[in-house]
């Protein structure tokens, strides 16, 4: 039975910004692949979210000698940047809201919930489930998931519409294994175009 649709259900599109596409300051391997079908997805919602990571240029998690395992990065998605900007194939159109996230110096936040105003207007839409799509699986795409599962949202991560920075190797599949355990449904796009 392919899943259906409805408009109490919400696509969150994660961090689809050219500094997470290959060759960006923090490429993630094969981020730019699945813009084909973020795009194709988001026509089959009704409520579609972006989210941003949108940090000052002196943010407390960048470093010059970053280790990615210890949640310092090389430089990324400074505001007003063009690495900050959306991926220039994406349906950025189809946006019915852009959340920022960790716009602050001290501020980090993988969660496209934490510090926004997310959860009260996906309440206010009457959304129950939430999809989630994007960059990264490991970091952004599972924080959000965690948190909206927690919210109460019946929360599910399309996982091949989803890239990871995998950094140790082994790190992604781990932390996929962790939205599982939480009760995250882990899905695949065949599960609702089939
Ligand atoms: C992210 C690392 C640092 C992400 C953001 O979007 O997954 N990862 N900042
Ligand atoms: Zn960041």
């Amino acid at each position: 039975m392919p899943l259906s649709i409805t408009p109490h259900d919400a696509l969150l599109v994660v961090d689809m910004q050219n500094d997470f596409m290959p060759g960006g300051a923090l490429g993630v391997t094969g981020g730019d692949e699945i813009v084909p079908l973020v795009n194709q997805l988001l026509e089959l919602f009704q409520i579609r979210v972006f989210s941003r990571d949108w940090h000052p240029a002196n943010h407390s998690s960048f470093s010059d000698n970053p280790t990615f395992t210890d949640n310092s990065w090389p430089a990324h998605c400074v505001q007003d940047t063009a690495g900050a900007q959306f991926h220039q194939d994406l349906k950025t159109d189809l946006a019915d809201k852009i959340v920022s996230k960790a716009t602050t110096v001290e501020q980090e936040a993988y969660s496209a919930f934490q510090n926004t105003d997310l959860e009260n207007w996906l309440q206010q839409k009457g959304i129950q489930r939430v999809f989630i799509v994007g960059l990264a699986t490991d970091y952004c795409v599972k924080f959000s998931a965690l948190d909206a599962q927690e919210i109460g949202f019946d929360t599910y991560v399309i996982r091949n519409a989803t890239r990871g920075v995998d950094n140790p190797p082994g790190n992604e599949i781990q932390q996929v294994q962790t939205m599982e355990n939480a009760g995250i449904h882990i899905i695949y796009s065949k599960n609702i175009f089939e």
